[in-house]
């Protein structure tokens, strides 16, 4: 049985984990060796692939940026607030953190490992993307096409990076994840020449244009509720279905709002997902308790599956309830 680092696959913070935990491993468990680390497969995972219990975790696996095996396992940490553990045995580590991969680099530190200015930078840029903690200006940076990729910030280095592992084939987003994972991995991956060879530019030029040709469908039937001071996107009055959702463009096209708000049939047909999110650049004019809000609205509305944090959450439905859940939240949001 050889040791697995399975991590929240798809996912750049999961990605930036793993990294971190390859590379760094002697900071984190001084007991482990090179070979170990050589030897381990890398695994993506859904946190729902974890919390349904269909996957065999062994008492060798490393688990990053997902919720805890119910199962022994051998080293785990999480920043995740809803997957908090108590009295945690030796190797599980838990805080509240804007990212993964920033925490991991916090506990190298307390045992040793001195911060270069590019690790430095690798820790701030991935919590902004973990946390979406961006400004507008790097939202535009990050999410259109720019005229040239000559000489890319840390923070679109590592965009670039994650659109490679970020398709609409999750397969091929799987076998590039593992793959850019078991090269030799330099101090960072903004560093790392043999993942600069595989021209991750060329994916996130094609995910621009993804972005724009969402933009332009969703741009039919995205309004604006000036009294809840939210964007509102129904996505079941959409008459096509193109590119890939850019979940800032509600921000950037209403730069007042205070709220976010979308809504989408799921594939079943008889539930509908709602998602509520707050203006990342002005979290200030957030008065309502998203999680909270998302919670009640699932159990009127539906089985009680929602919930989330203070700025973000979301919920799941009775698809014939959703007109009401619609004006049940724009209303709560308006009494604000
Ligand atoms: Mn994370």
């Amino acid at each position: 049985m050889t040791y697995r680092i399975i991590t929240h696959g798809n996912c750049p913070d999961g990605f930036a984990s793993a990294f971190f935990f390859k590379k760094y491993w002697r900071f984190l468990v001084p007991t482990l060796t090179q070979k170990d680390i050589d030897t381990a497969k890398v695994i993506g995972l859904q946190p729902r692939d974890v919390q349904c219990g269909d996957f065999e975790f062994t008492e060798k696996d490393i688990i990053l940026d997902l919720p805890k095996p119910k199962t022994k396992v051998f080293f785990w940490c999480d920043h995740h607030s809803s997957n908090k553990e108590e009295n945690l045995p030796e190797n599980h580590y838990w805080h509240i953190a804007p990212g993964n991969a920033g925490f991991l680099i916090d506990i190298a530190v307390k045992n040793g490992l001195t911060l270069t200015d590019e690790l430095t930078s690798f820790k701030k840029n991935t919590d902004i993307m973990d946390a979406a903690e961006y400004s507008p200006e790097q939202i535009t940076e990050c999410f259109y096409e720019q005229k040239n990729y000559d000489h890319p910030s840390d923070l679109l280095k590592l965009h670039l990076i994650a659109a490679m592992f970020h398709t609409r084939d999750t397969v091929l987003n799987d076998e590039i994840f593992h793959t850019v994972l078991m090269q030799e991995l330099a101090e960072t991956p903004m560093s790392s020449q043999p993942l600069w060879q595989l021209n991750p530019v060329m994916f996130h030029k094609a995910r621009m244009i993804s972005y724009q040709e969402w933009r332009e469908v969703v741009n039919e039937y995205m309004e604006y509720d000036k009294d809840a001071k939210c964007v509102v996107q129904d996505d079941r009055l959409a008459e096509l279905s193109r590119g890939v959702a850019d979940r800032f463009y509600g921000i950037m096209k209403y730069p007042q709002c205070s709220y976010t708000f979308s809504l989408r049939d799921r594939k079943d047909g008889t539930t509908v997902r709602i998602g509520i999110g707050s203006n990342i650049f002005h979290k200030d004019r957030c008065k309502v308790d998203i999680g909270k809000l998302c919670k009640v609205t699932a159990e009127k509305y539906g089985n009680g599956s929602g919930g989330g944090h203070a700025y973000v959450g979301g919920c799941t439905i009775d698809a014939k309830n959703a007109n009401k859940a619609k004006e049940f939240i724009l209303k709560n949001l308006k009494e604000k």
